[in-house]
């Protein structure tokens, strides 16, 4: 423990603590100061308590900075590999943080927050530590969600200025983070222009406008095929709209649509954008994969040669036989290994280790033969799901257990917004959206406020300000598990081998990558499993380098013990 020197390292946090100020509206500084003081005692007097009780696990070492739990981790501070193997935040921007007190989440207030997220120093062990950030549509739109869009070239004003994300792009990347957008271009707003001319186009029978082809149509007496039309204004012909009226649908056959997405991506990748998320990529051309896995080939093969090291990730929310017709295009999130049934949850609750090693190296196949610079793209929650401290309890070992195993694992695993601090937020009964997107609950005076709609009652995270103070919090957790993964960086990049022990509830795998090799070992049982290196497969290894879950771990002797819902590392 090592409060005692605490009191001089707050003195200089305090003032250069920008942030606060910032979000508390410059109120008077004596009393701002108070108001820390009084914090940082409580903080103090919790971390006290916190880190006796918590198995941090070796390599760790726990003090207090400013009221948060610094958790460190051996060679985490080490310069990391410029690639695509990062860790991701999916930030729901209109709920993350309000920089103007309209209620309304905002860029500068991503921007506010950005030491919450990435400090820029890997040892100070102070920050979530993300990689990589995906903002939900920024641009203009009527609605909370903006995945309606009424003008791709510009930032909603309810978010802020192209200025505005600019210096959050150059914040990102001066602290090595790289930053995507997500663009929605299967349907556009029914308020954007363009929908506008190609309504006027039709009204008037201008088969000539390069309008009139811009939005999938059909006449009355086409087939509808399955999809969903609407009647277009003034005209007998019918508008494609499979997720609404207000959402028609681009036309993907027309040269100007075509060429103006390539204009559009390569606007914001001038901008600084290093990629994108791409929305409902499997309903480009509906009910037909091999049309719409080819367009994204193109689209992103020109993406490519504008900028090679781009980022992609796609939406193909379907079983991986579907989801993999568009590898060969796109990285996409795994939506069989997410959710309440998919196999990280199912795992992390006392479930078969050796199956989700399986799985991943069949994964890595796949991907790998598919195109070779695929990888595998975890995520256990995200803003059209449940989220994922519902289904497996914010306070109990199996979120952290599904943490462990889905971040330490290849590829660019994503994290949804709150879910570092286990927030809850689901559809339910009343089958809104908004309930996953709530405010995020800083603890601190943020006056984010929850989207339109949302009535979500079961609300019993403890806030981030709380959690920081708290070594044995499962923010904590979440900063020590990416500070690992930053600290092995064998996980994410290396030659995958899964380890087959007989018992199936202690299993993990070896990574090698340049060199290095480091093995991951996590026991989903209730109680503490030992076993030989030899018995594992894992002969070899020598040192347990960290251990992190519900228990502890320990190796001697050539014998490895790890505790209930707990993970060991070894070199
Ligand atoms: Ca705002
Ligand atoms: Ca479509």
């Amino acid at each position: 423990m090592t409060a005692a020197f605490l009191p001089a390292r707050t003195v200089t946090a305090l003032t250069s603590n920008v942030l606060f100020c910032t979000m508390t509206g410059g109120k008077d500084v004596t009393q701002m100061k108070k108001i820390i003081a009084a914090i940082l005692c409580a903080a103090v007097a919790l971390g006290l308590t916190a880190c006796v009780k918590t198995g941090t696990g070796a390599g760790g070492q726990d003090d207090f900075r400013n009221g948060e739990a610094v958790v460190r981790e051996k060679g985490a501070d080490a310069p990391a590999p410029d690639d695509n193997d990062r860790v991701f935040y999916e930030i729901f921007v209109g709920s993350f943080s309000d920089s103007d007190g309209d209620g309304i989440g905002d860029l500068r207030g991503i921007i506010n927050r950005m030491d919450y997220l990435n400090d820029g120093d890997p040892g100070s062990g102070l920050s979530l530590g993300i990689e990589g950030i995906w903002l939900t549509p920024i641009f203009s739109s009527p609605s909370y969600h903006k995945y309606d869009v009424t003008d791709y070239r510009s930032v909603d004003p309810a978010f802020g200025t192209a200025d505005d994300l600019k210096e959050l792009i150059a914040l990102c990347h001066e602290r090595g983070v790289k930053l995507i957008l997500d663009l929605p271009i299967n349907h556009t707003g029914r308020l954007n222009s363009l929908f506008a001319e190609f309504c006027a186009a039709h009204a008037a029978g201008d088969t000539l406008s390069p309008a009139y082809d811009r939005y999938s149509w059909r006449r009355p007496d086409d087939p509808a095929g399955g999809a969903v039309w609407e009647p277009i204004p003034g005209s007998v012909d019918y508008y494609e709209c499979n997720f609404s009226p207000d959402m028609p649908e681009l036309n993907f056959d027309s040269e100007d649509v075509r060429n103006g997405l390539l204009d559009l991506a390569r606007f914001w990748l001038d901008l600084g954008a290093d990629g994108f998320r791409f929305d409902a990529a499997k309903y480009v051309y509906y009910g037909d994969n091999d049309r719409s896995a080819d367009f994204w080939k193109w689209y992103i093969g020109r993406l490519r040669e504008i900028k090679p090291d781009i980022y992609t990730v796609a939406e193909v929310w379907d079983i991986e036989s579907v989801a993999e017709r568009y590898i060969p295009a796109s990285n996409c999130f795994d939506f069989t290994a997410a959710g309440q049934d998919g196999i990280i949850a199912r795992t992390a609750k006392g479930g078969n280790v050796n199956d989700f090693t399986a799985y991943t190296a069949r994964t890595l196949g796949r991907l790998k033969a598919l195109r070779a610079d695929a990888m595998p793209v975890y995520f256990i929650a995200n803003h059209d799901t449940d989220r994922a401290a519902g289904y497996l309890g914010a306070e109990s070992a199996d979120m952290r257990m599904a943490a462990n195993l889905y971040i330490l694992s290849p590829g660019s695993p994503f994290l949804y917004y709150g879910e570092e601090l286990g927030m809850r937020g689901s559809r339910g009964a009343s089958a809104t959206d908004a309930n996953r997107r709530l405010a995020m609950p800083w603890g601190d005076g943020d006056t984010v406020r929850d989207p339109e709609g949302a009535n979500y009652a079961n609300r019993t995270q403890t806030s981030a300000a709380e959690q920081k103070g708290d070594a044995g919090s499962l923010y904590s957790h979440y900063k020590r598990l990416l500070l690992l993964r930053r600290a092995n960086p064998e996980i994410a990049r290396g030659e995958y081998t899964p380890l087959t022990p007989e018992g199936t509830k202690l299993g993990g795998f070896v990574s090698e990558w340049e060199g290095g090799r480091v093995c991951v070992v996590h026991n989903t049982s209730g109680e503490s499993l030992s076993v030989s290196l030899a018995d594992l497969g894992a002969e070899g290894f020598e040192t347990l380098t960290a251990f992190i879950g519900a228990g502890e771990a320990s190796l001697a002797g050539g014998k490895l013990t790890v505790g209930p819902q707990t993970t060991a590392i070894l070199r």
